[in-house]
């Protein structure tokens, strides 16, 4: 990557100060005398933000005025976290910011704890979407990440005395927000329902009502790139303010519906992470930023022409959709080159399939997102007739192609029966050029099962990239001691903006003094994290336990139910006498679960009273902790992940589409206990499958227990320990006697157990009993870890977007800023 210049690094870490002193009086009117915490942070803020004007405008006229074709990142979530470290790190201001802060009496830490984290996304596809923004910065690569705006972000998660989870609304306004910044000037309008008429044979759609999409820029920072892109969320709003009929006459609550009404579009995020929900106001959602994004780009590259030549479209920009949540964009561009610039319809596909690539983040099939017909017609009935015609013209191609009436069916966008039904997957496979997954195994089942049907017809649209997260926050902002050490081991700082450069490091996991000072790395960030989690949560953690970390939403797939059943089972063995060489060990949880999953919460709270009853249990003192922090955010991520010694990623095989935690902790020093599962497998043979514990099942057993009638039952009078686990779960020990709080869990294990836990728990506490031993040997176990940092450069978010660049887009980082 090359390295531009580090804008203002000449400034001295007193005027800097000065700067934030002039934004406190002239902005904020606040005498530094009487300032709290909070209001140097939106003065720091303001000046940072000063600091990024001039890149951001000269990268913006680079992009408009230059032949490199931008990139769009659609997407329904971006998880970005806190803002302000990010930002003063990547414009290069971190150290001013130090010394800015002691001058004016403040901590740096009190500071940066002023700002309200954005929680807008559910996991992993919100932040690969935040992650992405940032490398498409740091490479210079010209983008918009265009998304929404929500009011309420994912919701704050609080435990009640039962242990059950709580949902609390996401007030992350109500303090000043200083980073987005409302462009009135560039709204969009977005129309909704209504009727599509024939007049003289030209296709009017006639809304029934519109509302105001209004943009809110967050400047995106690139690492020392000079560069700065916008990330674009928008805000619904009421074109009519106050119905002044209803007004006049005195029905006050009445005259402010129409506002409330569009209001409520962006008003909150839906909580649900995998079984989407067809609601009515969802698909509002989706087509409201989606439509007014579309408009948005064409304004921005055709400024001030009435009419523009959209031939040229996908020359100028390209989308990528991110997961099915923004594919109503394919149909909507297609209405605006049909009936607002009077294309003909082949050239009108030829500009959208050229536009539009589609990113799938799930294998669930339940995942893929549907919409009923009905609803599409009366929400968006000129797109529902354009689908219905895409559908009919892939239909015929199809039978043109010979392909037989039972595929054909499968294939259908738009099903033909009596409750037709849009396939929002399919809709975005035919109507773009390139359709990825998240992992290179992830890629091959799209192919092989969930698109297999599509990947037949059109085997070149099926391409890999596998997920990436950014250095920057996850390692050098989250971990500054082992980030220090890296810089140490290789002598430069450099392979934050080129991660490969972590193999230097290598060699170094055979130095003794080394090996020492990264130990100690470790044991600092863990004593970190015990004060952390004790000023915070009020817990008591020893931080000479080993620190084992599952942080990830609450699925069932995912097994947050394997985990806590070892738990159990060690616990009973210390109760029993059997664990006399148990090492002592915290285990950490993270997850919320969907409001509405029923399984999923009930685990959370068989989680937290294992975690009760083991604490009140003297027998296990000092052997054994479980430690849940509710409200697992990103904050939380970049406390734990450094500390944490042993990473949980234990899917069942073939249901993790990639996983992206795992690679923040292997860049972090942490080995991994996992299934052969998502980018698990990646990691595990760029770290050596010696640094890496692999247990389970594989994706062909899983299907062969499927196929055979599987038996869960079989499994449990297998193992005593498992049987033993799941009989103090049924006999009320974690629920103060109650034999029915976790009936339905434990009938699901017996009975059911979809995604066989059962099947491998005894291979995980084999695999368990491996990882003590080495552990035990603490050099051996910090030179694996030391790999495994090593070996995951692979996994910056900066070499994915170099594959999307490559593979996907077709386009390059602006030419050099100057
Ligand atoms: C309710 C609709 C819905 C459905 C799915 C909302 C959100 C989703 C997402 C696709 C869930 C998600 O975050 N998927 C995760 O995406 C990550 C980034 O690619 C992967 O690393 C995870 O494996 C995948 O579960």
């Amino acid at each position: 990557m090359t390295e531009v210049t580090a804008p203002k690094a000449s400034l001295s870490g007193s005027e800097f100060a000065n700067e934030i002193r002039n934004k406190l009086k002239y902005q904020q009117g606040v005498e530094l005398s009487s300032a709290t915490p909070a209001d140097i942070y939106v003065a720091v803020a303001g000046a940072v933000r000063d600091h990024l004007v001039d890149s951001w405008s000269r990268t913006r006229n680079d992009m408009v005025s230059g032949n490199t074709k931008a990139v769009g990142y659609l997407s329904a979530e971006f998880l970005i976290g806190k803002q302000l470290s990010n930002a003063l790190l990547n414009v290069g201001l971190d150290e001013q910011f130090a010394q800015a802060a002691k001058e004016l009496g403040f901590s740096q830490a009190e500071v940066l704890a002023a700002e309200r984290e954005p929680g807008l996304g559910n996991g992993g596809l919100g932040r690969l979407a935040a992650c992405y923004v940032d490398s498409l910065a740091s490479l210079g690569v010209p983008a918009f990440g265009y998304g929404i705006r929500y009011r309420y972000g994912i919701f704050r998660q609080e435990f009640d005395d039962a242990g059950r989870q709580v949902e609390k609304p996401d007030y992350w306004l109500t303090e000043e927000e200083p980073w987005g910044h409302a462009d009135y000037q560039r709204s969009q309008r977005v129309s909704f329902g209504g009727e599509v008429v024939e007049n003289d044979g030209v296709t009017v759609w006639k809304p029934a009502w519109s509302v105001r999409a209004v943009p809110v820029d967050y400047m995106v920072p690139g690492y020392r790139s000079g560069r700065v892109n916008t990330l674009r969320l928008w805000e619904s709003r009421s074109y009519d303010e106050f119905d002044l009929g209803a007004f006049n006459r005195s029905e006050y609550m009445e005259a402010v519906i129409p506002q409330v009404d569009a209001e409520n579009i962006t008003k909150i995020l839906y909580p649900e992470d995998s079984t989407p929900q067809g609601k009515r106001l969802r698909l509002e959602q989706q087509y409201f930023f989606v439509a007014a994004s579309i408009h948005d780009a064409i304004a921005t590259f055709y400024p001030g022409e009435d009419h523009p030549d959209l031939r040229g479209f996908p020359e100028k920009i390209c989308f990528q959709l991110n997961d099915t949540h923004p594919v109503i964009g394919i149909p909507e561009l297609m209405r605006v080159l049909l009936d607002e610039y009077g294309y003909d319809w082949d050239t009108a596909w030829d500009i959208t399939t050229r536009t539009f690539n589609y990113t799938c983040h799930t294998l669930l099939p339940e995942a893929l997102e549907v919409w009923s017909g009905e609803l599409i017609g009366e929400l968006l009935p000129r797109h529902l007739q354009i689908i219905d015609r895409i559908d009919a013209q892939f239909v015929e191609g199809l039978q043109a192609k010979g392909i037989d009436g039972e595929q054909i069916d499968r294939m259908r966008i738009l099903t033909r029966d009596g409750n037709p039904q849009v396939r929002m997957a399919f809709l975005a496979t035919v109507g773009g050029s390139h359709v990825n997954g998240v992992a290179e195994l992830h890629s091959q089942l799209l192919r092989d099962v969930t698109l297999k049907d599509f990947s037949e017809v059109f085997p070149d649209r099926f391409t890999n990239v596998t997920n990436g997260v950014t250095p920057r926050r996850f390692v050098r902002l989250a971990n500054p001691r082992l980030s220090a050490l890296i810089t140490e081991g290789l002598g430069t700082d450099s392979w934050m903006a080129d991660l490969e450069q972590l193999q230097g490091l290598a060699p170094l996991a055979d130095d003794a003094s080394f090996l020492e000072r990264f130990a100690e790395v470790k044991q600092a960030n863990k004593r970190d994290f015990a004060d952390f989690a004790a000023a915070r949560y009020g817990f008591s953690i020893d931080p000479n336990t080993m620190f084992d970390s599952m942080v990830k939403r609450l699925h069932e797939y995912k097994r947050q139910s394997l985990k806590i059943l070892a738990v159990i089972a060690q616990y009973a063995a210390i109760k029993d006498g059997s664990a006399e060489n148990l090492l002592p060990r915290t285990v950490f949880f993270g997850a919320k679960a969907a409001p509405g999953y029923a399984m999923a919460k009930l685990t959370i709270r068989l989680i937290n009273n294992v975690a009760r009853v083991i604490d009140q249990d003297p027998d296990v003192a000092g052997r054994l902790q479980v430690r849940f922090p509710e409200n697992y955010n990103i904050e939380l991520a970049e406390h734990l992940i450094p500390a944490t010694e042993l990473d949980e990623q234990i899917s069942q095989a073939g249901k993790e589409a990639s996983g992206t935690g795992n690679m923040k902790f292997a860049l972090n020093g942490a080995l991994t206990v996992g299934t052969l599962d998502g980018a698990n497998v990646e990691i595990r043979e760029r770290v050596g499958a010696e640094n890496f514990f692999l247990f389970g099942l594989e994706v062909e057993d899983v299907d062969r227990l499927y196929a055979g009638n599987y038996n869960p039952m079989s499994y449990v009078q297998a193992d005593p320990r498992l049987k033993k686990a799941i009989d103090l779960v049924a006999n009320g020990t974690f629920s103060e006697g109650d034999r029915d709080v976790y009936a339905p869990l434990v009938s699901d294990w017996l009975t059911k157990d979809y995604f066989m836990a059962m099947a491998d728990f005894t291979a995980y506490m084999d695999i368990q009993q491996e990882i003590e031993d080495t552990y035990r040997d603490q050099k051996a176990w910090n030179r694996s870890a030391i790999l495994n940092v090593a070996n995951s450069g692979y996994f910056s978010s900066d070499r994915s977007i170099q594959d999307y660049l490559d593979r996907i887009w077709h386009t390059a980082p602006l030419p050099e800023n100057n």
